[in-house]
């Protein structure tokens, strides 16, 4: 008999980063700029004219992460590459320097006993590609399977989970879509142009990775579950038509080969005719899936409001994170259940979950952050419920191992288990991490006391 207040045997628990994120020395030893680097220079742009140039200085302080990461126990790490550290111009020559920053770091994973879960995007394109039209052309596939054949070849003895993609859908929607994001469009033309090459890429680069990569590889995509504000058969509509945009886009080709019906009805004359073909390929079958889960929404219609003809309904009463998300627990469990049901048996994980806290520091230094604490409970129990009805959960990653640069947001939202002082780069694990820490020590017992 299972027992209900663990999680199952051998289960992943880790903690999650990115490249941009964290590194800092965006053009060390050669490195290119990526669509990020040049982003944050826009007057404007990022939160306070932050940047990633220093972030959190992992670059250079990477040993010593580690180190922090042994110490807060985690079982894995997932960390992204930057894609012009490798290949500088985004195609071409590698940089042995840049690989050999991931190498060593995957060596010092192993070497702690540390499972190292590599993403191959998390955001940060090559500016030389962002100059091409980015995700936009067609290309972009190939330039991606490419890359991720570089980089199976030059780590395939030192990682053995791996992901294409970091949220297509954010790339696409922040990017594409409303211009908060690198490349700063906003286009409805573009937008399906760019999600559908997103898909070609990921599917192209598991494709190589079948030819000769080892281990397992998934694509990451965060979900939100929608809800109706009312019973009403225009907000049923709306919620149907941004479930089907964030939630559906990306899964309903890869796992059913066809795109939502409701994105054809929400683009109109902008909805491309793709190729049958382009759907025979997106559908190559993954090892896993990776869910980044944070909230949901619940939404009416509005007739005011193109394409979606949608709005959000604010939830006063309830609980909501810094980035003015709503604590919604019971929203993970939904989602790792929709997935078993709606596309089959697929083996998940929760590759980023977490909050964003303004966390003080009491007089002795310590940061008791009790919130985001309870945060975790509830969505581990929520996760853990999950299981027991038949979810295949494999494993949980924490957003995130450091405070870190929050995109837009600069660093004025934090998620880490360890606070970093961005002045000095001191790291001090927060109360959260060391419960983090109980919650793998106890294989998940601890989230039921
Ligand atoms: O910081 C991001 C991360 O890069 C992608 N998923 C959501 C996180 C919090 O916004």
């Amino acid at each position: 008999m299972m027992d209900n207040t663990r999680f199952p045997e051998n289960f992943l628990w880790g903690a999650a980063t990115s490249a941009y994120q964290i590194e800092g020395s965006p053009l060390a030893d050669g490195a290119g700029p990526s669509n990020w680097h040049r982003f944050c220079r826009i007057p404007g742009a990022i939160h306070n004219g932050d940047t990633g140039d220093v972030a959190c200085d992992h670059y250079r302080r990477w040993v010593d992460d580690v180190r922090l990461m042994k110490e807060l126990g985690l079982k894995a790490y997932r960390f992204s590459i930057a894609w012009s550290r490798a290949l500088p111009d985004g195609r071409g020559k590698p940089s042995e320097k840049g690989l050999d920053f991931y190498r060593n770091l995957a060596d010092a994973l192993a070497t702690n006993g540390i499972e190292p879960f590599v993403t191959l995007h998390h955001w940060d394109l090559p500016t030389a590609l962002d100059d091409l039209g980015g995700w936009a052309n067609r290309d972009s596939a190939h330039w991606f399977a490419d890359y991720a054949h570089l980089i199976f070849r030059a780590l395939e003895d030192r990682v053995r989970y791996w992901t294409t993609l970091n949220e297509p859908w954010v790339i696409v929607d922040a990017g594409y879509m409303h211009g908060v994001h690198p490349p700063g469009i906003k286009s409805l033309e573009k937008a399906p142009l760019a999600a559908h090459n997103l898909l070609r890429a990921h599917a192209s680069a598991v494709q190589a990775f079948r030819a000769d990569g080892k281990g397992q590889i998934g694509l990451v995509v965060n979900l939100e579950p929608k809800y109706a504000a009312s019973n009403a058969l225009e907000d049923a509509a709306a919620m149907a038509r941004t479930h089907a945009y964030m939630n559906r886009q990306f899964l309903d080709p890869v796992f059913l080969g066809a795109y939502p019906d409701e994105l054809a009805e929400i683009f109109g004359r902008d909805w491309p005719r793709f190729p049958e073909d382009d759907l025979k390929l997106i559908q190559e079958p993954i090892d896993f899936l990776g869910i980044n889960y944070y909230t949901r929404s619940v939404v009416r219609s509005d007739p005011s409001s193109p394409p979606f003809y949608a709005s959000p309904v604010p939830q006063a009463n309830a609980e909501h994170t810094e980035m003015n998300w709503e604590v919604f627990p019971d929203g993970l469990k939904s989602c790792l259940l929709w997935v078993k049901r709606r596309y089959g048996d697929v083996p998940l994980y929760v590759t980023e979950n977490g909050a964003a806290l303004a966390d003080s520091a009491s007089r002795e230094g310590r940061i008791d952050d009790v919130r985001r604490i309870d945060y975790f409970r509830t969505h581990l129990r929520a996760a853990q419920e999950a299981i027991q009805q038949g979810a295949n959960l494999k494993g949980y990653f924490a957003w995130s191992l450091l405070d870190n640069f929050e995109w837009a947001c600069g660093f004025s939202k934090r998620f880490g288990l360890v606070q970093v002082d961005y002045a000095t780069q001191e790291r001090t694990p927060k109360a959260s991490g060391w419960f983090y820490r109980q919650v793998i020590e106890s294989n998940g017992a601890v989230i039921w006391d």
